[in-house]
């Protein structure tokens, strides 16, 4: 299978006006009616209709309700000699059946506790029936279901139920009309027996909806956290954007096999059960925040993605990078307290920097607007989606927030119900702000959009006494990825600012004696510039990249002391965050280059530790702040600061610094566990989830510090907070502390955790993550989860357990996986392997464990080929993995 071009986007020859689907649902045998109203493109050449189609039994196809002559070219249905009506219209009845039960693969109709769910995003939609299965083909959808009534009571698709009724024989049908014109990959259908929570509102303009969120009997209890965020999301859509919900009806499903988060089909979002079900006894506080931005997510897509869709999908980033925007912000919004909107962003960056950066400089790299793929489920990937909303926030910075908002609203105004491009939306954000910076560079700015890699920005600072000046000089540059050899200069938004020796704010003065507003931020166009202020007294601090202004990585060869100075002072969140980060990766870089070996048991100094400690024991900081602080840079983030990686060393560092902030601060960590205990009932607001996430820590460092001082004091609290814990965070953070020391009472509160959770699906998916990421300390780990897959509530087939196993240990747990034996990449292609025969998607994933494998010292390095290499030996691989380890290898 070849490449796809974006350069080679032709319309289609074909439009589909509406689309008439009748289901006859039946797992192992469905039959599909669909009679489809077509109409020749006048604006391309004439050309046969050609219908992509994938594992589909073909029974009849009739045009204008006559047999019609048809032959197959591979997977697609081809028709020559269609009618010529004067209109250029034309019927087309195609019947055909497929086969739910064995749909391994969860795309297109598929059966998941003997419910029926659709996937249709990207190319799935193919697997229902033969369609021009691409996204800028818009149709009007009515759809009638028909099963067993006993088994499938409820029968969902998009858009208004019209009509419902009983058939002969048990079953039963309902009609969906959905009143918007859509591309088919946002078909969707639900059958099963499933109870719904319900709630009623009134928008802005008076008009009421019905939002309603289905589960299985029995998970009704964990739906009003997904509900409360759905009716949050409505109203920040409509007070930020002014964009209000369009349909009479808004439903969420959610199902336990599902390949990723969820998915936005018109008005019957599904959703993967982890981005729904909640309550306090089963979900961490992540569990909480991650379903308020996936609620958020595919809310808001009804607008950006739905509404105004992608012309290909080359233009994924359109609607993915800006749904990202909205929902990093949605969440933002959502808190009270500033400091609370500074962690969200912290925690975005690290997302970013920790999973965005290593793509963007591995084989897959790739603009945020690819050129060409072979396989498109492999192009869902963060640069798409993280540095895509990257990408959009610097228009906002660029345009202002109002601005950016008037763009929006432009956007919408010339786009909406149509298929678009990236550019159409830069353009529509610039032409609102006519005299804007963004307007004034829009083609430099859009190489955001062309160029692949991350840049770096290289600054240095001079500061003249006598003159009492001090100007920083920024360069960029970007390094070369696959396909582009060389780089044209981007648009950089710096936001920045001095602080003074003694950490205070200084006044921005330029060379013509004006003050410039705080926060400052410079664009920068060239490949070189310099920026000078006046009238600074001292030599002063800069601090740049304020808010992680731009996805880059900032160069600048700050002192320990500077850092010391920023984490104690800079009155901005990030750059205070990114200080402690800075010092932390310093020390490691250190001890990994050091000669001895082993790696050296002290890498920290005590200045950090003193400066650790100020952050943990600061009055008036706020605990989650604190929490990201004190968490160390991780094994990934260091591995992409070095040429060579030593992921062995890497993580015997990171674990001796651990150990040494356990250890030098255990007073400070048990005032800190006492002084966050739980008070009173439990909510999952960012300020309590702050206080618990730091408790957690101080406990794991507590039981860590324990190995090292023989103490059995902490160990047995934790022990306690496990079995006394209110509520699932508590609880799993004692477990996991236990866990992370590997104390013997780990082996007590593992099988007692199981037993208390055993029919909560998603619960015992953390049960086998925590013991597949644990740290290793013997080599016990990979038959640890040899072991753990025999287990008899392990399913490959279920991407949530297969990922809780496998991907927890070969993509989260470095020190386990990379094993001198080489076992832990034996064990990987063998996954990839078995997967692939099941799910292509989740195999491709998995594919990519060893993206970075170039980087790696001997023997790993030559060991990971090797397996690299066993799995592109494989006869018949799917496409999704090939293309993974083609370019793995290239
Ligand atoms: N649009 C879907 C992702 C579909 C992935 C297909 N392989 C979910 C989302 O981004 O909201
Ligand atoms: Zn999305």
């Amino acid at each position: 299978h070849s490449a796809i071009h974006r350069a080679d986007y032709t319309a289609p020859a074909f439009w589909i006006d509406t689309v008439e689907l009748c289901f006859d649902l039946d797992p192992a045998k469905t039959r599909v009616l669909n009679k489809m109203r077509l109409r020749r493109n006048a604006d391309v050449p004439a050309q046969p209709l050609r219908l992509d189609g994938e594992e589909l039994n073909l029974a009849r196809v009739l045009v204008n309700g006559q047999g019609a002559s048809f032959k197959m070219d591979g997977n697609q249905l081809v028709l020559e000699n269609l009618p010529a009506a004067e209109d250029g219209a034309f019927d087309l009845e195609i019947f055909t059946t497929c086969c739910p039960a064995k749909n391994t693969k969860l795309m297109g109709l598929y059966v998941s506790n003997d419910s029926f769910f659709t996937q249709c995003e990207a190319e799935g939609f193919r697997r229902i029936t033969y369609f021009l299965d691409r996204p800028d083909v818009m149709a009007s959808y009515t759809v009638t279901l028909r099963a067993d009534k006993a088994k499938y009571p409820v029968l969902l698709s998009n858009g208004n139920l019209v009509e419902q009724g009983t058939l002969d024989d048990g079953r039963h049908f309902a009609k969906w009309v959905d009143p918007f014109k859509k591309p088919s990959y946002l078909f969707a259908l639900v059958a099963g027996q499933l109870v719904g929570r319900e709630q009623r509102i009134t928008a802005r303009n008076g008009r009421e909806h019905l939002l309603q969120v289905f589960v299985r009997p029995g998970d009704l209890d964990k739906t009003e956290h997904a509900m409360n965020s759905l009716m949050a999301s409505v109203a920040w859509d409509e007070a930020r954007f002014g964009l209000p919900l369009d349909l009479e009806r808004f439903m969420i499903v959610a199902t336990s096999d599902f390949n990723m988060g969820a998915m936005e089909n018109k008005g019957l979002n599904i959703f993967n059960t982890k981005y729904v079900l909640a309550n306090q006894a089963t979900a961490t506080d992540t569990d909480y925040s991650n379903i308020e931005s996936v609620v958020g997510h595919e809310y808001f897509h009804n607008w950006t993605g739905n509404r105004v869709t992608c012309r290909d999908w080359f233009q994924l980033s359109l609607k993915e990078g800006l749904t990202v925007f909205r929902d990093q912000e949605f969440s933002q919004d959502l808190c009270r307290e500033p400091s609370a909107r500074a962690v969200k962003r912290i925690e975005d960056v690290r997302v970013l920097r920790t999973a965005q950066f290593p793509e963007d400089a591995g084989p897959m790299a790739h603009p945020v607007r690819p050129d060409s793929y072979i396989e498109i489920n492999n192009f869902y990937t963060v640069t798409i989606y993280e540095k895509g909303a990257e990408v959009v926030r610097m228009m906002q910075t660029l345009v202002g927030r109002e601005g950016f908002a008037k763009g929006m609203t432009l956007y919408f105004e010339r786009f909406d119900g149509q298929a678009v491009t990236c550019d159409d939306f830069a353009q529509a954000i610039a032409d609102a702000n006519p005299d804007s910076d963004l307007a004034r560079l829009l083609p430099q700015f859009k190489r955001w959009y062309s160029q692949a890699g991350t840049p770096r920005v290289h600054a240095s600072g001079s500061f003249d006494a006598a003159a009492r000046t001090y100007t920083l000089t920024l360069g960029q540059s970007c390094a070369p990825t696959p396909g582009q050899a060389v780089k044209e200069p981007f648009v950089i938004p710096v936001s920045l600012g001095l602080v003074g020796a003694d950490g205070r704010e200084l006044a921005l003065r330029t060379m013509d004696g004006n003050t410039v507003p705080s926060p400052y931020t410079f664009v920068m166009t060239q490949a070189s510039e310099t920026l000078t202020f006046v009238d600074i007294d001292a030599e002063p601090v800069p601090s740049i990249l304020r808010g992680f202004s731009a996805p880059v990585v900032l160069e600048f060869d700050y002192s320990d002391e500077q850092l010391l100075t920023l984490l104690a002072n800079d009155i901005d969140p990030f750059n205070r965050w990114e200080a402690g980060q800075r010092l932390a990766v310093r020390s490691a870089l250190k001890a990994i280059a050091a000669v001895a070996d082993p790696a050296p048991l002290q890498p920290l100094n005590t200045a950090y530790i003193d400066a650790m400690r100020s952050v943990l024991r600061h009055p008036t900081l706020d605990a989650a702040f604190k929490e990201l602080v004190l968490t160390l840079p991780s094994e990934t983030y260091i591995a992409e600061q070095l040429d060579v990686v030593d992921p062995q060393r890497i993580h015997a560092v990171r674990e001796a610094m651990r150990g040494q902030l356990a250890v030098a601060l255990t007073d400070d960590w048990a005032w800190a566990f006492d002084a966050h205990a739980d008070n009173g009932a439990y909510q999952p607001d960012p300020l309590s989830s702050g206080r618990r996430a730091l408790a957690g820590m101080a406990l794991t460092h507590l039981c860590l510090a324990a190995r090292t001082t023989g103490d059995v004091v902490w160990p047995g609290k934790a022990y306690q907070r496990f079995k006394d814990a209110g509520n699932m965070t508590d609880r799993f953070n004692a477990l996991a502390a236990l866990v992370a020391s590997d104390h013997a009472l780990a082996a007590q509160a593992l099988p007692r955790f199981h037993a208390m959770f055993k029919d909560e699906a998603l619960v015992l998916d953390k049960w086998f993550a925590l013991q597949a990421g644990a740290p290793d300390r013997a080599g016990n780990i990979l038959p640890a989860v040899r072991q753990l897959m025999k287990h008899p509530d392990f399913n490959l087939r279920n991407p949530n357990r297969a990922r809780s196993v496998i991907f927890s240990y070969c993509s989260a747990n470095p020190g386990a996986f990379h094993r001198p034996d080489a076992a832990g990449y034996v064990f990987w292609s063998d996954r990839v392997i078995e997967l692939d025969g099941i799910n292509p998607q989740v195999a491709a994933r998995l594919a990519r464990a060893l993206d970075r494998w170039k980087k790696l010292t001997e023997p790993y390095r030559s060991a990971a080929r090797e397996a690299l290499v066993r799995v592109a030996a494989k006869a018949d691989l799917s496409n999704d993995v090939r293309e993974v380890v083609t370019r793995a290898l290239a």
